[in-house]
Parts: C-alpha cells; sequence; structure tokens
C-alpha cells in the first residue's frame, strides 16, 4: 500500500468518492471550474461497477448506445459500441478512456477507501480519512459510491469450510475462471446469475442453479452495431440530447393514466421479445400501476418460458407467478430460459427445499448433498445505503447517519441529507437512481451538485445543506408515489428486502419529472436548502 498522502495535497475544496461513472464526471466537472479536488477509489483502476462485475456474460442491461456519457459531443463522437448490449470488458474499456481523455487518473487515488468523513462546523469544513491514514480537509464531500458495489458475502454455515473454489460474481477474479469439466453451484437468479449461467453451462461438466425466486428475464437480441445504427442515433442525437436536458425521456412513455383495452394490450405484448430489454417495460403503458395491464405483460412472458423450456414441470418452477413484472428489477438475457434444457443443468427450487450448510465438497439442502467442484454466489448486493453504510460518516454535532437513516434511507431530492452541509449523494435514495438510465441520472446529479457548489463559490457562501421540513416532505412524497405503484409488491434489492434486518423501505423515486423539480429548486434560490454565509 502506498504511503498517505503529503499535508500540503490534503487541504481542498472537494473530496469526491468513487471512480465510475459518477466519480469521474464530478472530478471532471469540478476540476475544469478550478476546484481542487481529490477523488477516492477503493479499486485499482477506474470504472465502479464495471471494475469489479467481470463474471461471464456480464454486461448492460440498457443499450450501448444510450448508456454513454452526453456531456462531450467530442466524446460522443469519438466512441465507437460495437454491440447493441455491451459487454462488461468494452464498457470498462469506455471507463478508462473516458478516464484518459480528460486525464482524470491524477486527481485520484486508487487502492484506498475511505473510512470516515466528518463534519467540523466550527471551520464549516469536512475531515476525511482513508484505510491508509491519509486525513484530508475538504469544503464538500461528494459520494459517488454506487448503487451496487456492496455485494452480499454468503452467510451459509460451512462457507469456509469448502474446499473447491468460491466466487462472488461482484467480485469476480480479474484473470477470469473457466469452468471447463467442473461441476458448479450457482447460487441466485438475478441478473448476474441470467447472465452468466448460459456460458458457465456450456463449459462446466454439470450445473446446479439454486433459485429462491424465479425472475422475469426478456430476450437480449444482441447484435453487432452496424454502421447504419450507428448513422441513425447519430442523426437522431442532437433531439435525444435536447429532450434529455429537458427532463424527457428519449423513450416512447404512454401517459400513466393510459390504459388501453385488453386486445390493445395483448397486441403490444410481443414488443417484450423484440430486444428492447427493459426500454420495452417502461414503454409499456401503466404496467407498474395497473395490476391488469401488468397482467397481460406477466402473462405473455410467462407463456414465452413455457414455449422454451421443453420440461414443464421445471418450466413452472422457472416462471414468476407472485409479484408483478418490473416489480422486481426485470432481466435481459441471451439464452437463459433455453440452458435449462440443457442435459447438464439443473435447478434446485428453494422454495421446495433450502440450502442447510456448506460442506467442504458441495451444497447440503434438507434433501440431499450436491457434490461440486466450485460455487458461484450471485446473491446481489447490499443495494444503494451499503457502500454509504460501511463509512463512518457524521454530519453537524457528530450527527452519525447510520442513525439518521436507521429506519431507512431519508433524503432532500436524493441529493442531500439534512445535518450534513456540503455532503453530496450521486443517485441516492429519493431520486430515480437505478429506475432510469444510470448515466443520464449520474449527468443530472453531477450537473446539478457542480452547479450548487460553485454557485456557493460565486456568493463566497460557506455551505449548503437541506432542511428537516424539505427532507420530510420529499420523503413522504417519495413514499407516496411509490405507494401508487405494484413496486413495493416485490420483495427487492430496491426495498431492501434482500438483506436480512434491513429496513423496509422502497428507495428510489419514481414520480415525474425529477430534473424538473430539482431545477426549480435550484432556480428558486435552493429552495428547501439553507445556504449559509458561515
Ligand atoms: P440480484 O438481482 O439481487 O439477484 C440476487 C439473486 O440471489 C436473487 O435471485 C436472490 O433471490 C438470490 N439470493 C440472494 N440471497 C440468497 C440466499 N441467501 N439464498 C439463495 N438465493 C439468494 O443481484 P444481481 O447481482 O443478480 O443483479 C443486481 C443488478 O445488477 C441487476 O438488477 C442489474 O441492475 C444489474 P431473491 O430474488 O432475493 O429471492
Amino acid at each position: 500500500m502506498a504511503p498517505p498522502t503529503t499535508a500540503k495535497d490534503n487541504v481542498l475544496d472537494a473530496i469526491v468518492v468513487g471512480a465510475g461513472f459518477a466519480g469521474l464526471y464530478m472530478v471532471h466537472r469540478l476540476r475544469e471550474a478550478g476546484l481542487t479536488v481529490r477523488g477516492i477509489e477503493a479499486g485499482d483502476g477506474v470504472g465502479g461497477t464495471w471494475y469489479w462485475n467481470r463474471y461471464p456474460g456480464a454486461r448492460c442491461d440498457i443499450p450501448s448506445l444510450l448508456y454513454s456519457y452526453t456531456f462531450s459531443d467530442d466524446l460522443a463522437e469519438q466512441w465507437q459500441w460495437s454491440e447493441k448490449y455491451a459487454p462488461q470488458p468494452e464498457i470498462l474499456a469506455y471507463a478508462n478512456h473516458v478516464a484518459h481523455r480528460f486525464d482524470l487518473r491524477r486527481s485520484f487515488l486508487f487502492g484506498t477507501r475511505v473510512t470516515s468523513s466528518h463534519f467540523d462546523d466550527a471551520v464549516k469544513r469536512w475531515t476525511v480519512v482513508t484505510d491508509r491514514g491519509d486525513t484530508f480537509s475538504a469544503r464538500q464531500v461528494v459520494m459517488a459510491t454506487g448503487c451496487l458495489s456492496v455485494p452480499k458475502q454468503p452467510d451459509y454455515p460451512g462457507v469456509d469450510r469448502f474446499r473447491g473454489k468460491s466466487y462472488i460474481t461482484g467480485l469476480w477474479p480479474h484473470e477470469g475462471v473457466d469452468f471447463t469439466g467442473q461441476r458448479v453451484a450457482v447460487i441466485g437468479t438475478g441478473s448476474s446469475a441470467i447472465q452468466s449461467l448460459p456460458i458457465v453451462a456450456e463449459q462446466a461438466s454439470a450445473l446446479t442453479v439454486f433459485q429462491r425466486t424465479p425472475n422475469y428475464s426478456l430476450p437480449a437480441c444482441n447484435r453487432t452495431l452496424t454502421a447504419e445504427d450507428v448513422a441513425a442515433f447519430r442523426t437522431a442525437y442532437p433531439e435525444y440530447v435536447a429532450m434529455l436536458r429537458m427532463g424527457q425521456s428519449f423513450i416512447p412513455v404512454f401517459p400513466r393514466d393510459f390504459e388501453p383495452p385488453q386486445a390493445d394490450l395483448e397486441a403490444i405484448a410481443p414488443a417484450l421479445w423484440n430486444g428492447d430489454g427493459l426500454l420495452s417495460l417502461v414503454a409499456f403503458p401503466n404496467l407498474v400501476r395497473s395490476e391488469r395491464v401488468n397482467a397481460v405483460a406477466a402473462n405473455y412472458v410467462r407463456d414465452r418460458i413455457a414455449e422454451i423450456v421443453d420440461d414443464p414441470v421445471l418450466a413452472e418452477k422457472l416462471t414468476p407467478r407472485d409479484y408483478p413484472i418490473g416489480a422486481k428489477r426485470a432481466c435481459v438475457d441471451t439464452d437463459y430460459y433455453a440452458t435449462f434444457n440443457r442435459a447438464n443443468v439443473r435447478l434446485v427450487d428453494l422454495r421446495e427445499t433450502a440450502i442447510v450448510e456448506i460442506t467442504e465438497t458441495g451444497v447440503r439442502t434438507r434433501d440431499e448433498t450436491i457434490e461440486v467442484d466450485a460455487i458461484v454466489y450471485a446473491t446481489g448486493f447490499d443495494a444503494m445505503t451499503g457502500a454509504l453504510s460501511r463509512i463512518d460518516i457524521r454530519g453537524r454535532d457528530g450527527l452519525a447517519l447510520n442513525d439518521v437513516w436507521a429506519d431507512g434511507p431519508r433524503t432532500y431530492l436524493g441529493l442531500q441529507v439534512a445535518g450534513f452541509p456540503n455532503f453530496f449523494l450521486i443517485t441516492g435514495p429519493g431520486s430515480p437512481s437505478v429506475l432510469s438510465n444510470m448515466l443520464n441520472s449520474i449527468e443530472v446529479h453531477v450537473d446539478w451538485i457542480a452547479d450548487a457548489v460553485l454557485h456557493l463559490r460565486d456568493r463566497q457562501l460557506a455551505t449548503i445543506e437541506a432542511t428537516g421540513t424539505a427532507q420530510d416532505e420529499w420523503v413522504a412524497h417519495v413514499n407516496e408515489v411509490a405507494d401508487q405503484t405494484l413496486f413495493p409488491q416485490a420483495n427487492s434489492w430496491y426495498i431492501g428486502a434482500n438483506v436480512e434486518g434491513k429496513p423496509r423501505v422502497f428507495m428510489p423515486y419514481v414520480g415525474d419529472n425529477y430534473k424538473q423539480r430539482i431545477d426549480a429548486v435550484a432556480a428558486d434560490n435552493y429552495a428547501g436548502f439553507v445556504l449559509s454565509a458561515g
């Protein structure tokens, strides 16, 4: 580990935690504005979730042309995606390209974790400490720590006893893994498992999949991007960016109270199978608000599973029945359901049995022991709050963020927490975040935060801090709009249900016109925030 930085470098305008897409752009914006900024990143390189999630088949579930920054026309012009849904190595290469192009690496400390961040009211500055002994003093702290950056650690009895190889999808070895000829267990059937299983199944001699909840997955219909695809996107690009800047979606979305007759819905449903993936769900009229509409889409997917999977009993086990489609993040796959037709693939339904322990040689359920050479834990993340809860964050008067959030995260606009001046979240709870195109939401937040910081600087103000009242009202609004949807009906990571003991609170914001709202707040002299001269 490198020695701590020297004291002369350590008094800064801003600290940015994380070098994923959010941290990279945040550092760029603040540095361009002439601020002194230090980024701190636990990994040894940029890319965030795309640095860690190197499991086979990892790729984005939003089309690559849209899963791209829009802040630089030159960047958009130069970068060429090869596939409709880019694979992880290419997305990581994109992050590296951005870091190189804007010379961002020199502002980051890599291989370094922030352990604490405390606000000192006397000097209106944050003291940020890292695991290698650095101490920084910063006016602003921006947490670009990601929504899916803390993988759940397997906690079955006996996990450490296993003599084969164990892997966590979110912490995949950089050198890759070859499962050829091995007996492999994969635990979990979320997006990471659904993307990786078809590839693991081709290599393994035997693959056993442990499923707790069946998932809705839509076919990616992934393919190489053609010159025509790229040209069409370039033609539409100015309009696309103009819509984003106005806070509108480029994806055609029906008005929320638009409920076509049953026959029309059934005519729309096949669009779920055309490769638009999550965009086809977003475009489905009133999908997350109407049980009747949702049932049409869900039944369409259920029928496709029955068609694809040869064994009807197995097909039924793979079919989600007890939660609405889209209420838990749907997946986008290549040959996921068909993989279960292979002779070397077996499903263990954890609704019929349970994993009792991991033994030295395999996985023991209530009914049998399945001997394996390798276990892949594809069991998800402590989402949205996990990275923040692992840092000792204290605001005014020593107030601990973990105490404030003991019953679930509370923010104003997803951007700030009352009692934590000059402390910002990017794509935090209470913002659209994981229910939007993350690259777009990151840009919206980074621009808003950068503008707020520059607003303070230009007026020689010391702090910006959300008021408790504004925060209470926002939290009530976030809950109210979530309660008008079907989202609370699923035990998803959106609601913290996948982590034992985590408060059950719906975290993303599902209301309309989010960007217009936060822009209006800024235009109204940061209504709901207190700006102080210090
Ligand atoms: P997810 O979507 O949280 O999936 C995790 C899977 O692991 C899911 O099927 C879980 O079942 C299952 N799980 C979690 N804990 C256990 C235990 N203890 N035993 C058995 N099964 C378990 O994470 P992913 O990494 O796949 O995807 C995360 C996001 O990355 C994804 O949504 C995309 O945005 C990209 P459950 O459904 O909780 O019953």
